[in-house]
């Protein structure tokens, strides 16, 4: 029997002559099964040991300002769970365990660069400047895309029809190129995204065009219910070779990993060299939403071994040996997240609701006669 056929977990095989070869793999956790393949770029281990070069050009106050940032963002994502719970919020799509994806991502970009988010981004709009509780009204359902300015800070509306902003995306990018600008264009989405039309429209228009955008994938593992091992036989990283750019496959929990394929792609871009496809692995550890019951298609089981990838313990853990911080720090960046959770918290319940003819008044620039006639019935006039 040939040395390559191990037995399920035993880590031995039996040898041609029949002897134990051991075929052991290094200590480690096993990894979540879309995780499979090809090995991504990875400069922390999950156990925070460097396996990489870790000297990526951040200083040691700025690496300790993204755990600080990842922390802040967990907490904020569990207390929008808290608020929809208690009916404050209408339905939110949680994140946790792809802070290290969003915000070593967006963290990459400069102020002149712009963003084309999903639903899911809260994390990465947090770096963007964008305000919380505006950003939250749009879960509290008070406004349409949350009455922050995408033009100030450069993050632009949430989308919920999966993948169309990747097209926006693009041709935004198109644009900032016409217009001659150094500028980068990213869009992010899920794997669920990339079975889209629209994914393939605006990949291929970037190629052709070879605009300024980085297509940034969060791959966590499921599209609601279904699995990223039946949403594509292939590695979504591969697909960029196909549209004629590189694409990058990137530990999406090791932050500084996460930073470094961004910020050669976000050079890329500016540097007229066309776009590039990133796909990071990461983990949905909650549930789709608040509307959905992960119980229905998902073991618990699955959820542990992610556990074990966690990307705040494991840049932590990093940091800590380093000596970068001390936990005098963290206990003061946990503190701050419990005051800026209280303080959103506080923001979002305090929001009135909008007057009713806001949605009226912004959805047609030339209201029909039967359109304003319904306004005039709702408003009593
Ligand atoms: C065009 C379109 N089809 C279907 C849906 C319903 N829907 C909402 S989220 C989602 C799955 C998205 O999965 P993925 O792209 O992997 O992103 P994730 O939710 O995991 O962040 C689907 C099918 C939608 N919003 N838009």
């Amino acid at each position: 029997m040939p040395a390559s056929l191990a037995f399920g977990l035993i880590p031995y095989a039996l040898g041609v002559s029949g002897e134990r070869v051991d075929v052991s793999v290094p200590a480690g956790p096993p990894e979540p099964a879309h995780w499979a393949g090809t090995p991504p770029l990875r400069l922390i281990a999950p156990d925070g040991t460097a396996v990489g070069d870790t000297e990526v050009g951040l200083a040691p106050a700025v690496m300790a300002d993204l755990l600080r940032r990842m922390i802040v963002a967990r907490r904020l994502d569990r207390e929008c769970i808290a608020l929809q719970r208690q009916g404050e919020l209408t339905v939110y799509p949680g994140f946790e365990g792809q802070e290290a994806a969003q915000i070593g991502s967006a963290f990459a970009l400069g102020p002149e660069d712009f963003v084309f988010p999903t639903f899911r981004e809260l994390a990465a709009a947090l770096v963007r400047g964008v305000d919380a509780v505006q950003y939250l009204q749009y879960h509290r359902g008070t406004w349409h895309g949350g009455p922050y300015d995408p033009r100030a800070t450069r993050f632009g509306p949430i989308s919920i029809p999966i993948a169309t902003q990747i097209a926006h995306a693009v041709g935004h990018a198109l644009g900032q190129k016409l217009d001659g600008l150094s500028a980068c264009t990213l869009a992010y989405f899920g794997d669920g995204s990339t079975s889209e039309g629209d994914f393939h429209e605006a990949a291929n228009m970037a190629g052709v065009f070879g605009v300024p955008a980085v297509l940034f994938c969060q791959n966590n593992g499921w599209a609601i219910s279904v699995p990223t091992t039946r949403q594509t036989a292939g590695e979504i990283w591969r697909r960029a070779e196909g549209y004629g750019f590189p694409g990058v496959r990137v530990d999406g929990n090791d932050v500084l990993a996460v930073y470094v394929a961004t910020r050669d792609a976000v050079a890329r871009a500016r540097g007229g060299e066309g776009p590039t496809l990133i796909e990071a692995l990461t983990y949905r550890v909650g549930a789709h939403s608040t509307a959905d019951d992960p119980g229905r298609y998902r073991d618990d089981a699955e959820v542990e071994v992610a556990r074990a990838f966690d990307p705040i313990a494991r840049f932590r853990t990093w940091l800590l040996a380093a000596g970068h911080v001390d936990q005098a720090f963290i206990s003061s960046c946990e503190a701050e997240a419990e005051a800026f959770a209280m303080e959103v918290r506080a923001g979002v319940v305090d929001t009135p609701a909008p007057p009713v003819e806001w949605m009226f008044d912004w959805t047609f620039a030339a209201p029909s006669e039967a359109f304003q006639r319904m306004r005039r019935e709702a408003l009593g006039e």
